[in-house]
């Protein structure tokens, strides 16, 4: 059995495909900062889940964690860079610095080391890594400021890491969804009404929508790389230039 070592397990899309990965017969190294959400989980699934509790920006936390592992979630076949936030909507001009900081090294820093940490083994094993990058990697939009910008780089450090491991057997994919329901723009906003509203009447994806996405690029037969997916509901489209008219 494959495992596959999950940041951000205890919410939305990583928590969906701890489900997912689960009940297609893997074991999971689930990780985040809740605890008891992370109990909770472990209660749920089982003997197939190992719960790793660390702030993924604490690389001491971390290490600890994964030389901590235990028999058979020890060898990682699959790294799920997923744990990551988005925080504020103001314009740039008036953006505070300290979210822009918490979202850089969470996104960028953290994904960055977790992946350096787990390389050398994810190459022993030819195995895959699969980046949660956005659509606001793609697309600018009022607001998106830092939010895009780290999810562009997690994007482009996704097909830069396939260069280098070329010949190495070893996967790698960014996966780039639009509006997917979960507790992101909670987060965001921290405000549950503000949330229920973005969400109102879209019909958005699930959590388990990209779950569920995330299980079949990771079976793929392993001669096959998806690069990159982009996905978005039905109810989410482009819109125009923004163009400012003066006087
Ligand atoms: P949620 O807020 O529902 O879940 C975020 C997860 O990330 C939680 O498990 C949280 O765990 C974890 N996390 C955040 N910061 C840290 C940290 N410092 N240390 C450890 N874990 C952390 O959001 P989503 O499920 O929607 O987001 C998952 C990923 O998908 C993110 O990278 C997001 O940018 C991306 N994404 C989301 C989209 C959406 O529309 N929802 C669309 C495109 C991409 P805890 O708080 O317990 O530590
Ligand atoms: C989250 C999707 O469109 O809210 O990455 O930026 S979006």
């Amino acid at each position: 059995m494959p495992t596959a070592f999950i940041t951000g397990a205890t919410a939305g899309i990583g928590e969906a495909c701890a489900r997912a990965f689960v009940g297609a017969g893997w074991h999971v190294v689930g990780t985040g900062r809740r605890a008891d959400r992370l109990a909770a989980l472990s209660a749920e699934l089982g003997e197939a889940f190992h719960a790793a509790e660390f702030d993924v920006r604490d690389e001491a936390a971390r290490d600890a964690a994964i030389d901590a592992l235990p028999e058979p979630f020890d060898g990682i076949d699959l790294l799920i860079n997923n744990a990551g936030l988005a925080l504020g909507l103001e314009p740039a001009q008036q953006a505070s610095l300290s979210n822009w900081t918490t979202m850089i090294e969470t996104n960028i820093g953290a994904l960055v080391s977790v992946t350096h940490r787990l390389l050398p083994m994810l190459v022993e094993r030819r195995g895959a890594i699969i980046n949660l990058s956005s659509v606001a990697a793609n697309y600018p939009y009022p607001g998106g400021n830092v939010y895009g910008a780290t999810k562009a780089f997690v994007r482009q450090f996704s097909l830069n890491l396939r260069s280098d491991l070329i010949g190495t057997g070893v996967r790698v994919c960014s996966i780039e969804p639009g509006m997917v329901e979960t507790e992101f723009t909670l987060v965001r906003t921290g405000s549950q009404e503000t949330s229920d509203k973005v969400y109102a009447g879209v019909n958005p994806m699930t959590a388990e929508d990209i779950a569920r996405t995330m299980l079949w690029v990771a079976e793929q037969p392993p001669h096959l790389n998806i690069n990159s997916l982009e996905l978005m509901p039905v109810n989410q489209a482009w819109s125009p230039f923004l163009v400012h008219r003066e006087g």
